[in-house]
């Protein structure tokens, strides 16, 4: 006889999951189950469906030989509902329970859908994170600005991390303005550590090619780790050989190198098979040992510890409809390049096809090109929301939606940008080599060979003046563009305004 049903989602593949500390093996039956409710509410990569569902099949079996019973349902069970809350009824059902024991899941849709349910279900916190909704709450309370530098050193000073007694190690809080150099191709470069597909994984592959081969994005070669033991290797791989760059090349972009010295971990961090402190440690271990400089250790560290657990306290804080705002008031569809439609961009074509190849793309390919077009072109925020949780396999609600709708679209209202996240092509010039073999010339300002990031970025200041001209950290840019003759902001208006057209009339940009 079952006494509860313990649910473990596909993103919660963590032994202490606190669902899992409430259990008993002895009484309680855990669920866990591939439903095309999730496998379907967006188009995501195929890539991206394949690391879930192995991930899950593989946690099951450790759950299995950990004592456990579990109730699996496969995406081609033909008994299967189509959702979670349907599994639940239908498991409830054959073991004579309507008790459930969850944790919390990591979108509000799904939070709901478990809420709503004809069943008794408990809701316990996802204490995987450094810090509680509660704490995130009390820290936003009274505050006129929540900005993450503050938030970060709160939680410096409750993990202990790259801390000499209450004082930041090295006396500096943050070593950002070390982190922004342009990288130089070196063949040498290490890659992130990749896994050859074992049987269970063969198997989702072909189930994935078989139901999801028409989704945009490359499904093989696969070579996501969908163990937390292979997690952990990739992480040790990472810490020897890549972390001591991390900082140096963080926001640079190479077209020949698509991860540079980037972890790749959040696809793993975000599923469960990785925590943000055990990582956290193993980087300040590299630095204390000396092998890696303080730049390198404090720039990955704050990205773990300060963006990740501040957009995800935001995300839970700011509601359920965080996700559908539209603060610049964009309505353009989203243009056919982001789905590898063809493009003269050679930034936009490089950062789509990784994207397309790899379900992943580094931070800075995803805000200053892809986001940074999206925003400057003012396409619909919840059209480029939609299209950053299916493409990356990182991407789940709690996370993607703070940072495309937030931190890329400004379409919070700037709780989390203090200034939209735009440039003109001399950014990306000068953190990457996409611009030599470019159809566009970033030297032009106007006229049909233009970068159209020069020309979208002036339409954008200008066409929004009334919400930005006040903005102290958007002064100068205002200033700039007063400086140049009426007749020549008349011609970067016009060629904007013509490449626009283009886009809607679905010509190649
Ligand atoms: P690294 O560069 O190695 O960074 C280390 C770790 O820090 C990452 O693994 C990640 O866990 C964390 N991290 C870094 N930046 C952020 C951030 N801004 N927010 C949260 N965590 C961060 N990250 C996701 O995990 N899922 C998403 O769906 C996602 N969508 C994004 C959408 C947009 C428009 C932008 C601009 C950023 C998005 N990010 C997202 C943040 C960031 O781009 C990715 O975390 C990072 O690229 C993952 O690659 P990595 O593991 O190699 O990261
Ligand atoms: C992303 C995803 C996919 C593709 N498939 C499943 C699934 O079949 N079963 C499941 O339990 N979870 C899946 N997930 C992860 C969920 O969508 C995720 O738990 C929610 O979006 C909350 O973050
Ligand atoms: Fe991108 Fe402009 Fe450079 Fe071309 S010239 S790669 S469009 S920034």
């Amino acid at each position: 006889m079952v006494k509860r049903l313990i649910l473990v989602l596909g993103d919660q593949l963590s032994p202490d999951l606190s669902a899992l500390r409430e259990g008993d093996r002895d009484s309680d039956l855990i669920v866990m189950a591939e439903v095309t409710d999730e496998t379907g509410y967006v188009p995501h990569h195929p890539k991206k469906i394949a690391l879930v569902l192995s991930a899950m099949r593989h946690f099951a079996e450790e759950l299995r030989e950990d004592g456990w019973q579990v109730a699996y349902t496969k995406l081609d069970d033909s008994e299967a509902s189509k959702s979670i809350v349907g599994e639940l009824i239908r498991r409830g059902q054959e073991h004579g329970t309507s008790e459930v024991i969850a944790t919390c899941p990591g979108e509000w849709r799904l939070l709901r859908a478990l809420e709503d349910a004809p069943l008794t279900v408990t809701i316990l916190p996802d204490d995987r994170f450094v810090a509680t909704l509660d704490e995130f709450a009390s820290w936003a309370e009274g505050r006129k600005e929540l900005r993450m530098e503050y938030f970060y050193r709160d939680m410096r000073r409750k993990t202990g991390l790259l801390m000499e007694g209450d004082k930041p190690a090295g006396e500096k809080w943050n070593y950002d303005h070390e982190n922004r150099k342009p990288a130089k191709d070196d063949l040498l470069r290490s890659k992130p550590m990749q896994f050859t597909p074992d049987e269970i994984t063969e198997e989702v592959l072909d189930l994935v090619e078989d139901r999801f081969g028409e989704n945009f994005g490359v499904l093989r070669p696969f070579w996501f780790a969908v163990t937390s033991g292979q997690a952990r290797r990739a992480l040790d791989h990472f810490a020897k050989h890549l972390l001591e760059g991390f900082g140096d090349t963080q926001d640079a972009m190479l077209q020949g190198d698509r991860f540079l010295h980037h972890s790749v971990l959040s696809p793993y961090l975000n599923l469960g098979l990785l925590s943000p402190i055990e990582i956290c440690e193993r980087v300040e271990e590299e630095w204390r040992a000396g092998r890696v400089p303080i730049n390198a250790a404090e720039g990955y560290i704050r990205q773990v510890i300060g963006w990740r657990e501040y957009v995800r306290g935001l995300y839970f804080h700011e509601g359920p409809d965080y996700a559908t705002r539209n603060g610049l008031g964009h309505k353009r569809d989203l243009p056919w390049m982001y789905w590898g439609g063809e493009t003269g961009m050679n930034c936009m074509s490089h950062a789509v096809a990784q994207t397309r190849d790899e379900a992943y793309a580094h931070h800075i390919q995803r805000l200053m090109v892809t986001g940074n077009f999206a925003l400057l072109a003012g396409i619909d925020p919840e059209q480029v929301h939609e299209w950053y949780l299916a493409v990356y396999a990182d991407a789940f609600e709690w996370v993607e939606a703070p940072n495309t709708v937030g931190m890329s679209q400004f379409a919070d209202g700037g709780i989390i940008a203090s200034k939209p996240y735009v440039s003109s092509g001399n950014y990306i010039n000068k953190m990457s080599n996409y611009c030599g073999s470019c159809t566009y010339s970033m030297k032009d300002k106007t006229g049909d060979t233009a970068c159209p990031f020069n020309l979208l970025y002036w339409h954008f200041l200008d066409r929004h003046r009334d919400r930005f001209d006040k903005n102290p950290r958007m002064g100068n840019m205002y200033r700039t563009w007063d400086r140049m003759d009426e007749g020549r902001r008349e011609t970067v208006l016009r060629d904007a305004e013509r490449l626009l057209d283009r886009l809607d009339s679905g010509e190649v940009v």
